[in-house]
């Protein structure tokens, strides 16, 4: 596991680091609390984060706070708190303020590498958990509620003055193709879309036969451009289920982000040329 270790002592850091290597895991070591709550905001493989109560400028109690906060951003991050001095309060607190365990500076190795284990059984069920409730199961890529969300965490980091654009799509006459051949193609032909639409942005499944794309740092013209190269791609796809291969198309809906603007107000504006595209004649991209 990759591990971040925050202690004031350099001398304290290296004997645990020398407990945990040997065994197989990543050590990042900090002196400095808020460094390391930086350092942990920023890298999402870290799984556990070990810290001594006493370190500065945060305070160990604060930093559990915060690395807390992380956590239910749905980031599996399991938080263990030391103290040379383990009476009940430092315990108390240290679980009031969101660690998930509390071990006696200096660790020994035993107790240190039992703690890992439960850390390490916690995480991976929570990875799954989150990873269960984010995956629409049919397509394997983000469902409505996870795609909205992480929407709304990248227009966070592009701000108010950055781009972003938005695709919304949906496959033109679908309930023909369910009609005519069966629920079980309609659902094939709903991931043979569904895999075209590898692109570098955020993409979710909104509902029966619509997705999302939302592309941060990209202007719309760049998304009308990927709109029109993934209407082609859908427009060649053949699906099997039929005496013929069957073919599909989709209408497109792009709009772009503006300072101000939120992910709902986004989605709204592509969903209306999304309708434009469908009353204009379908497999169009409209902006
Ligand atoms: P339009 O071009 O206007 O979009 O026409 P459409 O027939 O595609 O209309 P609409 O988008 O309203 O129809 C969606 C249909 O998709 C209705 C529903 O029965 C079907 N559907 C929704 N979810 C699934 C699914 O998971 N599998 C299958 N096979 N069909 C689904
Ligand atoms: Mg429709
Ligand atoms: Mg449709
Ligand atoms: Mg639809």
């Amino acid at each position: 596991m990759h591990i971040v270790l925050v202690d004031t002592s350099r001398v304290v850091l290296k004997m645990i680091a020398a407990l945990l290597e040997p065994n197989g895991h990543t050590v990042t070591a900090f002196t400095n609390s808020a460094e390391a709550l930086a350092y942990v905001e920023d890298t999402a493989s870290v799984r556990v984060l070990i810290t001594s109560l006493e370190v500065r400028p945060l305070g160990g109690l604060e930093l559990c706070w915060s690395a807390r906060l992380l956590a239910e951003s749905n980031r599996p991050l399991y938080v263990i708190t030391m103290s040379s001095a383990r009476n009940a309060r430092n315990l108390a607190e240290a679980l009031d303020s969101g660690a998930d365990d509390f071990i006696e500076k200096p660790p020994t190795p035993e107790e240190l590498h039992a703690r890992l284990r439960a850390a390490e059984r916690l995480t991976t069920m929570q990875s799954e958990l989150i990873r269960l409730a984010e995956t629409d199961s049919l397509t394997g890529i983000l469902n409505r509620r996870a795609f909205l969300q992480k929407a709304r965490d990248a227009a966070e980091r592009v701000g108010d003055h950055g781009r972003m654009a938005a695709i919304l799509l949906d496959i033109d006459h679908f309930k023909r193709i369910n009609d005519e051949y069966g629920h079980d193609v309609g659902d094939a032909a709903i991931q043979a879309v569904c895999r075209e639409l590898a692109v570098e942005g955020i993409v979710g499944r909104l509902g029966g036969e619509e997705f999302g794309i939302v592309l941060p740092h990209r202007p719309a013209s760049e998304a009308e451009a990927t709109a029109t190269r993934l209407r082609r791609a859908v427009e060649s796809l053949r699906i099997r289920g039929g005496r013929v291969p069957i073919r599909l198309t989709c209408s497109f809906g792009v709009s772009e982000w503006f300072e101000g603007d939120t992910i709902e107000g986004l989605i709204k504006r592509a969903d209306i040329a999304l309708y434009e595209a469908k009353t204009t004649g379908r497999n169009r991209v409209v902006s």
